[in-house]
């Protein structure tokens, strides 16, 4: 049953679809309700499906897989063949508190460009965005408006971050992003904070909340190229922790 609904889903129906009604299914494969039902839970839970209150079940819009790299949403949506849009919220430049000075490796109290954003997707509202970059480095930034992409904005000054950080953490819809993103209050998030560099200096420290039930982390992984091992501490400072293995390493003698 839960294959038929899978093929269904992924071959037949598009997104927004009511799946055939319980009923139909029970007939048609002379099986309880029962399983039916938990069929069709199951593809809820992975997300194929989603039931609407008091409207049925229906195929559930693909999810964008976002991938974890050193892009702005722009590109991202670009890359997915989507529209991107924006909605301000704030643009303003204001003081910068403690932590987001500590996030920028600036002082407290300079001064910092704050951005609110509400981002779209094909018109789909996708994400709450708070982006704060600094002051200085930025001169004239809002001056004609706010830039519609930052990242295409840093480029055009020949800043474009070439390394970041970002942290992820599951998080559950505040009553304001909840109303933003057209979710519940209380429906998984994610939070990303991003803390991007260009050369050593801190251009960009963003806090990001995208809808869950629209987005998948992609995150390429690899093995590290060197082993990942605490060097030893003794007198042999710079060797390895088998210097057989790395013959370019000399042991250090003690000249005692
Ligand atoms: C992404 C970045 C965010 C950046 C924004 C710039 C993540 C998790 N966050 O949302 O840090 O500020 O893109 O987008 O990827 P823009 O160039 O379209 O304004």
């Amino acid at each position: 049953m839960r294959d038929y609904l899978r093929a269904l889903v992924t071959g037949e129906l598009s997104a927004g679809d009511p799946v055939p009604s319980e009923r139909m299914l029970c007939e048609r494969f002379g099986v309880s309700r029962m399983t039916v039902r938990q069929a069709v839970d199951a593809l809820v839970v992975e997300g194929l499906l989603e039931r609407i209150q008091g409207r049925g079940t229906f195929v559930a819009p693909p999810k964008v897989d976002l991938q974890v790299r050193l892009a702005s949403f722009t590109e991202e949506m670009v890359r997915r063949g989507m529209t991107a849009s924006v909605k301000v919220l704030t643009a303003e430049t204001a003081p910068a508190p403690p932590d987001i000075a500590a996030a920028l490796d600036i002082a407290v109290g300079d001064t910092v460009i704050h951005l609110y954003r509400l981002r779209f997707a094909d018109d789909a509202p996708m994400a709450v965005e708070h982006t704060w970059l600094p002051s200085d480095r930025l001169p004239a930034f809002l001056e004609h408006g706010v830039p519609s992409s930052v990242y295409v904005e840093l480029g055009e000054r020949g800043l474009t971050p070439d390394w970041g950080e970002d942290t992820i953490d599951a998080g559950e819809a505040d009553d304001e992003e909840a109303e933003l993103l057209t979710i519940k209050p209380g429906k998984p998030v994610l939070r990303i904070t991003r803390r991007a560099f260009t050369g050593d200096q801190a251009i960009e420290y963003a806090q990001s909340a995208y809808r869950s039930d629209r987005y998948t982390l992609w995150v390429p992984v690899s093995r590290p190229n060197a082993p990942v091992v605490p060097r030893r501490r003794t007198t042999t400072q710079n060797t390895d922790i088998n210097p057989n293995t790395t013959p370019n390493t000399k042991p250090i003698r003690s000249t005692t």
